[in-house]
């Protein structure tokens, strides 16, 4: 994946909300478009599997079981510069550090139920993209 495309999960906090509709549309607003989109569930391993570079943190067992708990939303986009302006646009991990105006500022309910993931590097974009998608899902 070229450095134009950034991974993300609406997470199953956001998605519960019925935030899902307010943060694709931040997204879109913001200059992003959908390359790939999926409404899915992760089983605990899948989640574990997918945050496998964590399973050393102390949150690692937490985190999967939250990443889980409900449906999430997962998206391949494309922008120029796509994994930095992702990052900005979502904030701090923790919604206390994070922007105003960002989303998990507007959004996020805790360091973990954070609403949303963004890729934070263009490796792990084009991983973590092929983790939900096969290459005839991606536009
Ligand atoms: P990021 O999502 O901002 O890149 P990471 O450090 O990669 O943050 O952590 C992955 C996810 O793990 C976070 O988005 C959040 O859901 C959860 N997480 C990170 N740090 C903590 C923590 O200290 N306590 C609980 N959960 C955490
Ligand atoms: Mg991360």
């Amino acid at each position: 994946m070229p450095n134009n495309r950034t991974f993300t999960m609406i997470k199953p906090d956001a998605f519960e909300d019925g935030n899902t509709g307010a943060i694709l549309a931040a997204i879109e607003k913001a200059g992003f478009k959908l390359v790939s989109a999926k409404l899915t569930k992760l089983t605990k391993k899948q989640a574990g599997d997918f945050y496998a570079a964590h399973a050393q943190r102390p949150f690692y067992e937490d985190l999967c079981k939250y990443m889980s708990s409900g449906p999430i939303l997962a998206a391949i986009l494309e922008k120029q510069n796509a994994v930095e302006e992702f990052r900005n646009l979502i904030g701090a991990t923790d919604p206390k550090n994070a922007a105003e105006g960002t989303i998990r500022k507007r959004f996020a309910k805790s360091i973990e139920a954070n609403a949303i993931h963004g890729s934070d590097s263009d490796s792990a974009a084009l991983t973590e993209g092929n983790f939900f998608f096969s290459s005839l899902e991606q536009f």
